[in-house]
């Protein structure tokens, strides 16, 4: 079971599908004994991040010690798959720049904007829409899409499954697993 340590780093709007990819993927590596961490709103943004909000500067610092803690789990021998939105160019840069060459895998979960507020899983499009909430992604904040993602993944377009498999492929593919 011995594997290349990385990091898995989902990118994509809210509700394109990202914790649900997330999860499926990291169930898959522990069914094939493979150490892997999740992190994602919950542990992080309701833990360690709980002092940041969403405008233009804590999502980079937000993404800062994502990308820190990241590394930390890569050098504890781990593959660790992360799940926020991410939505700066610049930020995602800066967290790829803190691992090495071939430990930082960017998986661009694309959705359209117009599913994602048809999906509306948790009713935020709506609110932000009626202006309940400032700075929303999509809405009210950019989303600045991945040019050279190392994945692509159409998650309007594909099955969990098939998605889990293309990240699978990949891992296989590059001799990551
Ligand atoms: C975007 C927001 C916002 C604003 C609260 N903009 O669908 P969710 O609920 O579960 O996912 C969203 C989550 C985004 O947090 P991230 O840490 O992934 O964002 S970032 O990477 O940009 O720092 C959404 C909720 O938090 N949420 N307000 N204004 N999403």
């Amino acid at each position: 079971n011995h594997h290349k340590s990385a990091v898995l780093w989902f990118t994509g709007l809210s509700g394109a599908g990202k914790s649900t990819i997330a999860n499926a993927v990291e169930k898959c590596l522990y069914e094939k004994g493979l150490r892997t961490y999740l992190l994602d709103g919950d542990n992080i943004r309701h833990g360690i991040n709980q002092d940041l909000g969403f405008s233009p500067g804590d999502r980079k610092e937000n993404i800062r010690r994502i990308g820190e803690i990241s590394k930390l789990f890569v050098d504890a021998g781990m593959i660790v798959i992360t799940a926020f939105i991410s939505p700066f160019r610049e930020d995602r840069k800066m967290a790829r720049s803190l691992l090495e060459g071939e430990e930082f895998i960017e998986v661009y979960i694309k959705c359209s904007l117009d599913e994602c507020k048809k999906r509306d899983p948790k009713g935020l499009y709506k609110k932000a829409k009626a202006g309940e909430i400032p700075g929303f992604t999509g809405i009210s904040s950019p989303y600045e899409e991945p040019k050279q993602p190392e994945i692509i993944i159409e998650s309007d377009k594909q099955s969990i499954t098939e998605s889990v498999d293309q990240v699978i492929n990949y891992l296989v593919e590059k001799g990551y697993i």
